[in-house]
């Protein structure tokens, strides 16, 4: 049938002819706050500050199961997807939306970059003005250009993550402005949301779940998800909980805070985390494990990620994926793992562009034969 669009008239006489489909029960996702409201703390009086952040994919990815082999089935809970692309976004509507419903006029964070994109977009979708400190020259090119277009005042130290903490720790106790950092406990409750999907997905929890830690609150908050979630019975175990840092910058695996923290998963260049005595519980509570992987075996996980499975995302997430590679043989047979990616691969496109191994061929003249030889024909 030849489909004329070409009037409204003819468009409309042709879709008369489109079976009605049946009504899909796919409601709009509200956001996370509203999705999960009995599980958090906002009441009638918070302003709900959303971008309908939440609800990311859950994704099988099955050459890396090949990987492991035995059975095991390994999932990456894609929270790239997120409004500004990355879990941040979780945390910060719960923190933003408190900080609305108490009155705050401005708000701070120290940033490796992610935390100060989500708390520029929510703090101004909020009517609020937003500090941000980051350490000059290691937040990647994406992350910049987010906290300068939301319209943060973005703060530059000649000094790393762990230097601009304790800046903003202290302005938050001096000043009129609410801090935004994993410390605020708000952000774990929005944070802990991730482990209700990955639940609500699954049906029950997974035995394993492998995530990046810089901080430790990422982690801290996936467990308290899941205790709240098996209390409630909506999943009958706990998962084993394996937080994997970046070689240069792993205190949990010293076990001891790191004075010059390196690596070019620059999202987890952090020396000192926050959450160090509720990381540790975790831990302890979960049977899990703290491991390292170097930055050669997080540029393999990236670009495996990439390049088999279609899934683009920033080097400190592929971290998870690096470390469970790294300990495949330490696995269950028949285990779900779900891998947490934090961020989104277009953060970082300079990491992208110089490991991808992989190039343009540029110089072609623009005739056929020449762009078919470059081509391999
Ligand atoms: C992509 O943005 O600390 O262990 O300032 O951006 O909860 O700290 C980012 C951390 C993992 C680590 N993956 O999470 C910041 C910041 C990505 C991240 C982590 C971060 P935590």
């Amino acid at each position: 049938m030849k489909v004329d669009y070409l009037t409204p008239q003819a468009a409309q006489t042709q879709f008369l002819e489109v079976p009605t489909l049946p009504p899909t029960n796919c409601q709009p996702w509200p956001g996370l706050i509203e999705t999960y409201r009995p599980y958090l703390p906002v009441s009638e009086a918070t302003p709900i500050i959303t971008l309908l952040e939440g609800n990311t994919p859950l994704i099988e990815v099955p050459r890396i199961s090949q990987q492991i082999g035995r059975g095991v089935k390994v999932l990456v809970k894609y929270d790239g997807l997120n409004p500004t692309g990355s879990f941040k976004d979780r945390g910060m509507t719960m923190a933003i939306s408190k900080a609305a419903e108490n009155g705050a006029k401005a708000v701070i964070c120290a940033s490796t970059g992610n935390t100060s994109a989500a708390a520029a977009a929510y703090a101004k979708r909020g009517n609020m003005q937003v500090f941000v400190i980051i350490p000059d020259g290691y937040v990647a090119l994406g992350k910049l250009a987010q906290a300068l277009l939301y319209g943060a005042e973005v703060i530059a130290i000649e000094g790393n993550f762990d230097d601009a903490l304790t800046i903003v720790q202290e302005m938050a106790e001096k000043y009129p402005i609410t801090l935004v950092n994993s410390i605020n406990p708000y952000r774990l409750e929005g944070q802990k949301t991730a482990a209700f999907e990955v639940v609500d997905c699954l049906g029950n929890a997974p035995d394993w779940l492998c995530i990046p830690v810089g901080n430790a609150g990422n982690i801290s908050a996936y467990w308290m998800g899941f205790c709240q979630y098996h209390s409630l019975g909506k999943c009958d175990h706990l998962p084993k909980m394996m937080g994997f840092q970046a070689a240069g910058s792993a205190p949990f695996i010293s076990g001891k805070p790191i004075g010059s923290p390196e690596t070019l998963a620059t999202a987890i260049r952090i020396g000192n985390p926050a959450n160090w005595d509720k990381a540790w519980a975790v831990k302890k509570a979960s049977l899990g494990e703290f491991n390292a992987v170097t930055d050669q075996e997080i540029l393999e996980a990236y670009r495996l990620l990439a390049s088999q499975e279609g899934i683009f995302c920033e080097p400190a997430s592929a971290a998870s994926v690096a470390g469970l590679l790294k300990v495949k043989d330490q696995v269950p047979s028949e285990a779900t793992v779900v891998c947490v990616l934090t961020g989104n691969g277009l953060k970082d496109p300079d990491c992208a562009i110089n490991y991808s191994n992989n190039q343009i061929k540029s110089g072609i003249k623009p005739q056929l034969p020449l762009v078919a030889e470059a081509m391999g024909f």
